[in-house]
């Protein structure tokens, strides 16, 4: 029986008997916890060649904010429920903030582009793709993420190329200005004029492509005409696109695109028409369109 004297306080202000002192036990080394905990699936690690293989390209220029909310909303578990070993990528610019170490840490495989705009780094990243299925998004939070298993669904022989479209889509409050609206739709209209293929987002920045066709393109872009320039390629070589609607959102962190980029893009537009004389006047249209089943979740 113990004397009161031995009583000690328990948490909680409670009176308990003293704890019987016993041997010193030496302490054992316990290993520190990493800092930055890895994702519980590592990206790129599933290396089962039974499995559709996908590359997810980011590219970035200083987007350190926008390239977390990015990672975070690829929906890992869905991609590989639906059997697809993926690697995501990105493709840096150059960037001067955190953007290379937010991303590494969250699981990305990082690509520091040599030469100068988005799509010098998208081109220069091409060759280097050897998984069946590429998708391309922006880093900036302003593309779903959550849509990215249903546009590789819709991938395939018959459907090599797949856009998300932004004007058949919807377009969140504030993430796109009037004029921003008028310049994409007057480029859209003068894109489908100029190839005689109709597109309604020729400057969306979320595409899909089976990697065969997509390495096959003679892509010239070095800026932000590398998506009216890959529709110019797709067109001129008779390879379909497929476009399913997609939510836009507002964008995170800073914008690099100024309003002139819109005529540097009907420039390159009419530069790739003339230089391909008339092979365009026979093709056929080549577009179809396919609705989005996914749920788009509000950020
Ligand atoms: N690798 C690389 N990526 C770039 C470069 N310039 C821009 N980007 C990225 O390309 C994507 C599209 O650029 P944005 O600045 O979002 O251009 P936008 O979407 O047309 O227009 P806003 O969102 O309104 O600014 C973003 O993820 C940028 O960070 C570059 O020089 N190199
Ligand atoms: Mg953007």
């Amino acid at each position: 029986m113990g004397q009161p004297g031995d009583e000690w306080a328990l948490s909680g202000g409670a009176i308990g008997a003293r704890a019987p002192s016993g041997p010193t036990i030496a302490q054992f080394p316990v290993p520190a916890l990493p800092v930055d905990p890895a994702p519980q699936i590592p990206w790129g690690e599933i290396a089962n060649p039974a499995l559709e293989s996908l590359s997810i390209l980011l590219p970035a220029l200083n987007e350190e904010d926008g390239i977390a909310d990015v990672l975070n909303r690829i929906p890992r578990l869905t991609l590989q429920q639906k059997g697809y070993a993926y690697s995501v990528h990105l493709l840096d610019g150059g960037s001067t903030d955190q953007t290379r170490a937010v991303a590494k840490r969250l699981g990305a495989e990082v690509f520091i582009q040599s030469g100068i705009g988005k799509g010098s780094a998208f081109r220069e990243f091409v060759p280097k793709i050897r998984d069946q299925y590429v998708v391309l998004l922006d880093s900036d939070g302003t593309y779903p993420p959550e849509v990215i298993p249903d546009i590789v669904g819709k991938l395939g022989a018959g459907s090599p190329v797949v856009i998300g479209s932004r004007l058949r889509g919807s377009i969140n409050e504030g993430a796109m200005s009037m004029a921003n609206r008028v310049g994409n739709r007057m480029l859209s209209w003068f894109a489908s004029f100029l190839f005689a293929t109709p597109i309604s987002d020729v400057c969306s920045g979320m595409w899909g492509f089976v990697s065969e066709p997509l390495k096959s393109l003679g892509l010239t872009a070095t800026g932000f005409e590398l998506e009216a320039d890959l529709f110019a390629e797709c067109a001129l070589k008779g390879i379909p696109i497929t476009e399913v609607p997609i939510r836009y959102d507002r964008r995170i962190g800073q914008p690099k695109l100024h309003l002139h980029e819109g005529v540097r893009i009907a420039l390159a537009l009419l530069k790739k028409r003339i230089g391909s004389g008339a092979a365009v006047a026979a093709k056929e249209p080549q577009l179809s369109f396919t609705g989005l089943h996914a749920e788009h979740t509000d950020r």
